[in-house]
């Protein structure tokens, strides 16, 4: 590995720019290093500055292409080298995912995500993909999709379809990348997020916590992210999902207050963004995730399924928000986003 970790990505901001913030790593570790209480406070006064509506925004995740990947991420039930026991599909129909995103509406959700389980999509994908994205978009929902690396002439093509949101992650930081995945390195994914916002998408980019990294690591992380030039609008914290069968599986597990930390200081460096908390809620429990929506989350994944792993019942979800006062971001206009 170089030293990307250094590095500040600068794209060209091609949509409205989240303003550029430099956050050095030892700026970031120091903030995971006050006081909880302190810590807790920052984030809340960021949030509620930048969000006086302290809303929530429910996005919700449909896996059209399960299982069957090439790559060899270490954490994923998807690569096909591990066995997971997953049975990989073809790409669903576009009935298929219009039945899902009419019932995601339904449920409240704003915004559909479909994610592939590809190394990236080939050109005969490309259309079908299109097709999804014009319908989603066309039932008034924010799109969002993860299809692996991109060329920047795809990611145009998803643009012109009419996405709103490409979510590609950075996973870790740099210095413990190659522990985790070797099928494809860390400036593989910093060139696909480029090219997306060269196209004009929003994006949507985080990372996991719990893989055995140090808090340093998770600074590192973070500072990645908060560093990119405009930083990403959207920023899932996956926790962990320990799927047996794969290499992480067994992993010691993250003390959960180390993750609302993670959850505050993504907040702190990245004021205007929605962090969301993706997957591994349900092994998080409802207290700690009322912390973390104190810590400045806004976001969750919403529905009975990630991708292929299980998230919290929809219905508990509504109770626990209510339980909270939290209310939920509203209809989305057509054709705006936040
Ligand atoms: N195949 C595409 C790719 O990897 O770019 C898109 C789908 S991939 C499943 C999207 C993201 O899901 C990964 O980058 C990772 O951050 C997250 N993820 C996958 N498996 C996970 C797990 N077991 N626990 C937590 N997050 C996970
Ligand atoms: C993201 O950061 N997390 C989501 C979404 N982007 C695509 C995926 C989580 C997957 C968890 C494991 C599974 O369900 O397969
Ligand atoms: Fe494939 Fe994506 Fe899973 Fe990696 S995270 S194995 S690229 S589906």
């Amino acid at each position: 590995m170089n030293d990307i970790s250094s590095q500040t990505m600068t794209f060209m901001p091609a949509v409205a720019a989240v303003h550029a913030e430099t956050w050095p790593v030892d700026e970031i570790v120091a903030l995971f290093e006050l006081p909880f209480n302190d810590l807790l406070f920052r984030a809340q006064e960021v949030h509620r500055r930048e969000f006086p509506d302290a809303d929530v925004e429910l996005a919700t995740l449909l896996s059209i292409k399960t299982g069957g990947c090439e790559e060899d991420c270490g954490y994923c039930p998807q690569a096909a080298r591990y066995d997971t026991g997953l049975e990989a599909k073809k790409i669903l129909e576009i009935a298929e995912v219009m039945t899902a995103a009419r019932s995601a509406k339904d449920s409240g959700a704003t915004r559909f995500c479909m994610g592939a389980a590809w190394r990236s999509p080939k050109d005969r994908d490309m259309d079908k993909v299109e097709e999804m994205v014009r319908e989603v978009k066309a039932l008034g929902l924010e799109t969002c999709a993860t299809l692996g690396m991109l060329k920047e002439e795809q990611a145009t093509r998803l643009k012109d379809a009419g996405l709103d949101y490409y979510n590609h992650n950075l996973d870790t930081a740099p210095e413990f990348y190659t522990n985790v995945i070797s099928t494809r390195d860390y400036q593989d994914r910093l060139d696909t997020l480029g090219h997306v916002r060269n196209a004009g998408l929003k994006v949507c980019c985080g990372g996991i916590v719990g893989m055995g990294e140090s808090r340093l690591q998770r600074a590192g992380l973070i500072a990645q992210l908060a560093n990119l030039n405009p930083y990403p609008e959207s920023v899932p914290v996956n926790h962990l999902v320990q799927v047996e069968g794969t290499p992480l599986y067994g992993t010691d597990v993250l003390d959960p207050l180390e993750f609302v930390r993670t959850i505050a200081v993504a907040r702190i460096t990245m004021p205007k963004a929605r962090v969301r908390l993706s997957a591994g809620r349900r092994q998080l429990g409802e207290p700690v995730q009322a912390m973390c929506f104190l810590a400045g989350a806004n976001s969750i994944f919403y529905g009975d399924k990630l991708l292929t792993t299980d998230n919290p019942e929809a219905h508990d979800d509504r109770i626990l928000l209510d339980k909270l006062g939290l209310k939920t971001r509203g209809k989305v206009e057509s054709g705006g986003c936040s």
